[in-house]
C-alpha cells in the first residue's frame, strides 16, 4: 500500500473528539420534550458485539449519521440512540473456549465497538447507551415474558430441537454442520422438547392488514417478504368421517385443509404428517411398527428436504380408512414426508389429478391417479366444478368450513442456552407452572463460567443448582426455576421502547414519552433482519398497544435497508480472502475519506461493492474544501466588512451556492447521498475558481458559498467541515450550524434572447434561460411558426445551434 497523507491527521480527528465530548451536542436529556419541539426519532439496528465494527457498520453508521445530522441541521429535535445487542451464542461459545464468564468477551467488544463509533463521529446519543445482557435491560425482557403469559400469548408446547445423541446436548442451528455436531462429529437429529412459544399467530391478521400503513414508506421488497412469510392462504377445512364407525381414542373425523376445494372428486387417498397425533390416533394397530420406525427416519430430515417438489415421496399406510363427503367411497389414510405437521391441520386430500406431489406420491405408493369415474386425460385436469358450487354442498352436507391457514408459526422463545435472558417461570411439583412475581424481577443469571457453560443435558442453568431450586411464589414450597433462556430476538423485540426511558427502574419505558417519540421516523438497517427481528417488533408493538402501553400500531414508520457490503463481486469473507479491515482503511485514509467514499459510491439501497470504493480519491476534494474555507478565512475581513458583491461574477457565485442547497435538500429528502456528495464537490469546484480567476476570496459570495459547503459537508465528512467552520471564524461547532436558507429569488433564471434564422435570414426570436441547453434551444426553434412554413413539413438539412443566443435552420 502506497503511503498517503490524509487531509485530517489523527491528531486532529482526536482533538475533535474531545471538543464534542466537552460540547455534547447530540444529547437529548430524558423526560418530556420542549413544548413544540418538532421531535424525529432515528433509529438505527443496534450492533451485536462480536469484534471490532465491520463494513457493514462503517456503511450503516455512515448513512444514518447523514440523516440523523441534516435533521439536527434542519432543526428538529432529533433521537439518535445507540445501545447493543449483546446477549448470544458467540460470546458464550468464546467463554467456554477461553474459560472465562461471557460477559468478559461481550464488554470488551462493546467497549471497543464504542471506541470506533466514536472515532468514525457517528452523532448519536451515547447517554441513552443500553446494553441487552445487564440486569437492568434484562429485567424488563423479563417483564415483557410475563405480560405475553398473562394475555395468554406465551405458552408451553412440544418443539423440534437439534439434539445430538454423543453429548446428550441441544444443538442451535449454527451448531450443526452439515447434519452432524459441531464438537463431536455424530449425526445429529432431531428431538421434541416441551418449550416455550409466543402466539405470535394470533396476530397475524393484524400483521398483514396493517402493513397497509408502511407502504410506500417501507421497501415494496420487505413488505412483499414479510406477506410471504406470513403466508395467509384462504380455502377450506373439509370433515372426512370414519370408515370403520368411532375409534375409542381417535375422533370421528379427519379435517384436512384444502385451498383447492373444487377437486374434491379427484381425491384418491389423504395423507396426515407422520410425527403428528393424528397419524398415531389413525394409525391401525397392526401398522404401529411400521409407523414408529418411519417416524425415526423422518426425524432425520429438515421440513424444506420433506416437501421440496421433485424430492422422492415417501410414506406407510396406516391401516384405516375414511368415507368420501359426498360420494360415501372408502378413502385410505396414509402417513407421508411430504406433509407438514405444522401448516393447516397437518393432514392433506391428495389428489393426483391436481397435485404435482399428490401425483408424485401416489405414483410412488402405488394409489391409484384417480378415482373410477373421474375422466383424465395425461396433461390435462380435469373438468373441476367451480369452487364455490363445491364449497356450498360442503356446507350444506355439513362437511366443511372457510378456513385460512398461515406459513407463520408460533415463535418458539425457548433456547437451552446459558447467555440469555431467563424465562421468569418457576415449576412447582404442587402448582404446575407458576410465572415470577413482577417484584422478584429480575431473576439474575448465576455466575457460571468456562466449562460451566457446557450443558448438562438440556441445559447449561441445570446445572447451576443452588440457582436451580427456589420456593415457590405460589405455595411456598420446593421448587425449580425454568432452565431456558429467551431468544436473542425477544431482546430486539423492544429496545426502541427502552431507549425513551433511559435509566428508569419502575416502567420499563414511560408511555408518555412513547407519545412524544414513537413510531420511529426511520428504521435504518440490513434487509436480513426483514423477516424475524421486524416482525417480531411489531408484533411487540401490537401487543403493547394492547395492553394499553403505546398509541402506535406500528413501531417503524418508514424503513431504510442499506445494501450489503461486498468485494470484487461477493460477499467478503475469510476464505475468499477479499475481507477488508475497517480500522485499517480509518488508519490509512482517514475517517472522512472512508465515510464519503462509502456514501459517494452509490444510492444508499445497492449494494456497495467495495472494490468501486475509492477512500484516497476523496483527499483531493477533502483538500480542495479545506483550501477554500482557509482562503476564505484568510481574507476574511474585507469580506465580512461590505454587503454582496453586485459583480455579475458573485451573483453567479450565489446562484451557483443557492441553487446547490436547493436541490441537497431535495437530495436529502429523497435519501440520494450519492448525489449530495457529487453536487458538493461541483459547488467546491465553483469556489475554487472564483478564487483563483473571479470575484476572488474577499468577496462576500464566495464567504457565503464556502459557509454552505462546511454545513452541508458535515452530513458526510464532519472532522473535514469542523476544520472548515473553525478556518471560516466561526465558534466550535458545525454540529450547532444550521442549515443554509435558501434565497427563492437566486434560484429564477436569468433569460436571455435567442435569434432564430432560417438560411441565415431572421425568423424569430426566443426567450431562452442563460443555461439552455443546445437540445432544448433547437426543439423550440424548429417549433416556431415562422421556421414551420419555411421548413413546409421537410427535416432542415443542418440545424446549426449556438446556445444561448443563435438558431439557424439550413432547409
Ligand atoms: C387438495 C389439493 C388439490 C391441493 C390440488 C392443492 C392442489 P397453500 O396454497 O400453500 O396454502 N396442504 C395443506 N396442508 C398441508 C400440510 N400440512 N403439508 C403439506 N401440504 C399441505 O397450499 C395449500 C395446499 O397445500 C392444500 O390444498 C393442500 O393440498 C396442501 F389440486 O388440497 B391442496
Ligand atoms: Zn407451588
Amino acid at each position: 500500500m502506497t503511503a498517503v497523507d490524509p487531509p485530517i491527521s489523527r491528531e486532529r480527528e482526536e482533538h475533535w473528539q474531545r471538543v464534542w465530548d466537552a460540547l455534547d451536542p447530540w444529547t437529548v436529556p430524558p423526560g418530556r420534550l420542549e413544548p413544540g419541539a418538532d421531535a424525529r426519532y432515528l433509529l438505527t439496528m443496534f450492533p451485536y458485539p462480536s469484534g471490532d465494527l465491520h463494513m457493514g457498520h462503517a456503511e450503516v453508521f455512515a448513512i444514518e449519521d447523514a440523516l440523523a445530522r441534516y435533521w439536527r441541521l434542519r432543526g428538529h429535535r432529533v433521537l439518535n440512540p445507540i445501545g447493543w445487542d449483546s446477549f448470544g451464542l458467540p460470546a458464550e461459545n468464546a467463554a467456554i473456549a477461553r474459560g472465562e464468564h461471557p460477559a468478559t468477551y461481550t464488554e470488551t467488544n462493546i467497549a471497543t465497538q464504542a471506541a470506533s463509533i466514536r472515532r468514525y463521529a457517528v452523532s448519536f446519543d451515547f447517554s441513552r447507551r443500553l446494553h441487552t445482557h445487564e440486569a437492568e435491560y434484562y429485567r424488563w425482557t423479563q417483564w415483557l415474558f410475563l405480560q405475553l403469559y398473562e394475555r395468554g400469548l406465551a405458552y408451553r408446547g412440544a418443539g423440534w430441537v437439534n439434539w445430538c445423541p454423543q453429548d446428550a446436548t441441544v444443538l442451535a442451528n449454527e451448531q450443526v454442520l452439515a447434519g452432524r455436531c459441531e464438537r463431536c462429529g455424530s449425526e445429529v437429529v432431531r428431538r421434541e422438547l416441551t418449550q416455550w412459544f409466543v402466539r405470535i399467530t394470533d396476530y397475524a391478521d393484524r400483521l398483514l392488514d396493517d402493513m397497509a400503513q408502511l407502504e410506500g414508506r417501507w421497501p415494496e421488497r420487505i413488505l412483499a417478504m414479510q406477506r410471504n412469510w406470513i403466508g395467509r392462504s384462504e380455502g377450506v377445512q373439509i370433515r372426512f368421517a370414519d370408515d370403520g364407525g368411532a375409534h375409542p381414542g381417535r375422533s370421528a373425523h379427519l379435517e384436512v385443509f384444502t385451498t383447492r376445494p373444487e377437486t374434491l372428486a379427484g381425491v384418491t387417498f389423504l395423507a396426515v404428517a407422520p410425527e403428528s397425533a393424528t397419524a398415531w390416533d389413525w394409525c391401525a394397530p397392526g401398522a404401529r411398527a411400521a409407523l414408529a420406525e418411519y417416524r425415526e427416519q423422518v426425524a432425520t430430515r429438515t421440513e424444506i428436504e420433506r416437501s421440496a417438489v421433485g424430492q422422492t415421496k415417501t410414506g406407510v399406510p396406516l391401516g384405516t380408512s375414511v368415507r368420501h363427503p359426498l360420494t360415501g367411497e372408502p378413502i385410505p389414510v396414509w402417513a407421508a414426508d411430504y406433509v407438514l405437521a405444522g401448516y393447516g391441520t397437518g393432514a392433506v386430500m391428495g389428489v393426483p389429478a391436481g397435485d404435482e406431489r399428490d401425483a408424485a406420491f401416489a405414483a410412488a405408493m402405488g394409489i391409484p391417479q384417480a378415482p373410477a369415474g373421474l375422466a383424465v386425460l395425461p396433461g390435462a385436469e380435469p373438468d373441476w366444478p367451480e369452487p364455490d358450487e363445491m364449497v356450498q354442498q360442503l356446507l350444506t352436507a355439513g362437511a366443511g368450513e372457510r378456513a385460512r391457514s398461515y406459513r407463520l408459526r408460533d415463535w418458539l422463545v425457548s433456547r437451552q442456552r446459558f447467555w440469555g435472558a431467563p424465562i421468569p417461570m418457576v415449576h412447582c411439583p404442587r402448582c404446575g407452572v407458576v410465572p415470577v412475581p413482577e417484584a422478584d424481577l429480575p431473576v439474575q443469571l448465576p455466575d457460571l463460567r468456562g466449562e460451566q457453560l457446557v450443558p448438562e443435558g438440556v441445559s447449561p442453568l441445570a446445572g447451576a443448582k443452588d440457582w436451580l431450586t427456589v420456593s415457590c411464589p405460589a405455595c411456598g414450597g420446593p421448587a425449580q426455576r425454568d432452565t431456558d433462556t429467551m431468544d436473542t430476538f425477544v431482546d430486539s423485540s423492544w429496545y426502541f421502547l427502552r431507549y425513551l426511558s433511559p435509566g428508569r427502574t419502575d416502567v420499563p419505558f414511560d408511555p408518555a414519552d412513547a407519545r412524544d417519540w414513537m413510531p420511529a421516523d426511520t428504521y435504518v438497517g440490513g434487509v436480513e433482519h426483514a423477516n424475524l427481528h421486524l416482525l417480531y417488533s411489531r408484533f411487540v408493538t401490537k401487543v403493547l398497544r394492547d395492553a394499553g402501553w403505546l398509541e402506535t400500531d406500528e413501531p417503524f414508520a418508514a424503513l431504510l435497508n442499506q445494501g450489503q457490503v461486498i468485494n470484487r463481486g461477493a460477499a467478503m469473507s475469510k476464505s475468499l480472502g477479499n475481507g477488508v479491515d475497517l480500522a485499517e482503511q480509518l488508519d490509512t485514509y482517514g475517517v472522512d475519506a472512508v465515510r464519503l467514499a462509502i456514501i459517494f459510491s452509490g444510492p444508499p439501497a445497492d449494494d456497495l461493492d467495495w472494490a468501486d470504493v475509492h477512500p484516497e480519491a476523496m483527499h483531493r476534494f477533502q483538500a480542495r474544501a479545506l483550501r477554500l474555507a482557509r482562503d476564505v478565512g484568510a481574507a476574511g475581513a474585507s469580506g465580512a466588512s461590505g454587503g454582496f458583491g453586485a459583480s455579475a461574477e458573485a451573483v453567479e457565485v450565489r446562484r451557483s451556492t443557492h441553487r446547490t442547497i436547493a436541490e441537497i435538500t431535495e437530495l436529502m429528502e429523497m435519501r440520494r447521498l450519492n448525489v449530495v456528495v457529487a453536487r458538493l464537490m461541483e459547488l467546491v469546484s465553483v469556489g475554487k475558481k472564483a478564487i483563483d480567476g473571479g470575484p476572488g476570496a474577499g468577496e462576500l459570495a464566495v464567504r457565503e458559498l464556502a459557509e454552505g459547503v462546511a454545513v452541508m459537508l458535515s452530513l458526510f465528512a464532519p472532522y473535514t467541515a469542523e476544520e472548515m467552520w473553525a478556518a471560516l471564524g466561526h465558534e466550535p461547532s458545525v454540529a450547532r450550524a444550521r442549515w443554509p436558507e435558501v434565497d427563492r429569488a437566486l434560484l429564477v433564471a436569468e433569460e436571455v434572447e435567442a435569434v432564430v434564422q432560417v438560411a441565415g435570414k431572421v425568423r424569430g426570436h426566443l426567450r431562452v434561460p442563460a443555461d439552455v441547453d443546445e437540445q432544448e434551444l433547437r426543439r423550440q426553434a424548429l417549433r416556431l411558426d415562422a421556421v414551420r412554413r419555411r421548413l413546409a413539413g421537410a427535416e432542415p438539412r443542418r440545424v446549426v445551434v449556438r446556445a444561448p443566443h443563435l438558431v439557424n435552420v439550413v432547409p
